[in-house]
């Protein structure tokens, strides 16, 4: 089995999640610089802000770096395009099949890690050349699928060979130990990075992460098939309220539009979208992504010493709690 790292090109096994109008190159490249893969996110971008992204980062980085693709988005080809054109490390993609997409990426020397929330997608990436799956639970924030990253992740693992990196619900070391008990081989983590002090979203956005408890996220949007997990605010009650009373899905997404960049841009954390994933209960402090990383990989090494050798020896882990 081929090290993730090696994939990656990173000192820790760990992809900072794509967070689309918010993961641009000043995150991506912090991500990097500290030993993580950082993402540019594309979302609904055009493609000349992803092009012009892809080269800042590059100024501010010598380390590998990846971008998103969204395939939901009206600019995929255009994007694709350019990625291929400017060349970064990695690819990762959200809400599609990129199938139709691997062949041209890995012509161009570009790793393709799709993000997968079934085991179906999973063996149809993997048969078509992705390097490696990201199989991400409901726990995430923004768009979601219907498993849990507990149930989907070691059936991920156990059916394909690539490396499967864990993601959705964790947001410190003992995340990182779970989802290696799970069979994954590294972790994506979205949520605790968006307090990353390199990280551009509004202080509004970042105070109501910290301040979130347990309760706080709610996915809505499940009517138009496309759910997405967000901060219970007034806009998100809205429309738990319309999809309660039935409303046209269409009317929804139309509601939707601009939602994000309100939050992300303006602070409007009130009306606008404030995606989240259900770990931003733990997210308490901001450091910059650097200690972000070293603090999440010390404390998943100390967790996993500590699980064994309270107990003495390897494999008393239940008998003694
Ligand atoms: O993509 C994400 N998270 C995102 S994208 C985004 S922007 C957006 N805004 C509004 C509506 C939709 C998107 C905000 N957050 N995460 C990766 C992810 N991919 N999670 C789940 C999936 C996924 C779901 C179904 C991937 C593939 C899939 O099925 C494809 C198939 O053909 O089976």
């Amino acid at each position: 089995m081929v090290n993730i790292c090696e994939i990656l090109g990173t000192q820790y096994p760990i992809i900072q999640g794509a967070m689309a109008w918010i993961a641009d190159s000043s995150l991506a490249a912090a991500v990097s610089n500290g030993g993580g893969l950082g993402i540019i996110a594309s979302g609904n971008a055009e493609a000349d802000w992803v092009r012009s992204e892809i080269r800042r980062a590059k100024e501010l980085t010598d380390k590998p770096f990846g971008v998103n693709v969204m395939l939901l988005s009206p600019n995929v080809d255009a994007v694709m395009d350019a990625i291929c054109e400017e060349g970064v490390a990695v690819v990762t993609t959200g809400a599609g099949n990129p199938g139709k997409y691997i062949p041209k990426l890995k012509s161009r020397g570009i790793k393709v890690i799709p993000v997968v929330a079934s085991v179906a997608l999973a063996i149809r990436v993997e048969r078509v050349g992705a390097d490696a799956v990201i199989a991400e639970g409901q726990e995430g924030g923004g768009h979601i699928g219907e498993s849990t990253t507990m149930a989907l992740v070691p059936q991920v693992v156990d059916a394909v060979k690539i490396p499967v990196i864990a993601a959705g619900g964790i947001g410190d070391g003992r995340g990182i130990a779970a989802a290696f008990m799970l069979g994954a081989k590294g972790v994506q983590v979205g949520t605790r990075f968006l307090v990353a002090k390199e990280c551009t979203v509004s202080q509004n956005y970042k105070d109501i992460i910290l301040k979130a408890k347990d309760t706080d996220t709610v996915p809505t949007g499940r009517s138009t098939g496309h759910p997405v997990r967000v901060i219970k605010n007034r806009m998100a009650r809205e429309i738990l309220t319309m999809e309660k009373h039935n409303v046209d899905p269409s009317v929804i997404e139309e509601f939707g539009t601009g939602k994000l960049r309100a939050a992300v841009k303006d602070g409007d954390v009130v009306n606008g979208s404030v995606m989240s994933g259900q770990i931003a209960g733990l997210v308490h402090k901001e450091q910059t992504a650097k200690e972000i990383i070293e603090e999440m990989f010390e404390e998943a090494t100390a967790v996993y010493e500590d699980r064994f050798t309270i107990c003495g020896a390897r494999g008393t882990i239940l008998r003694n709690g």
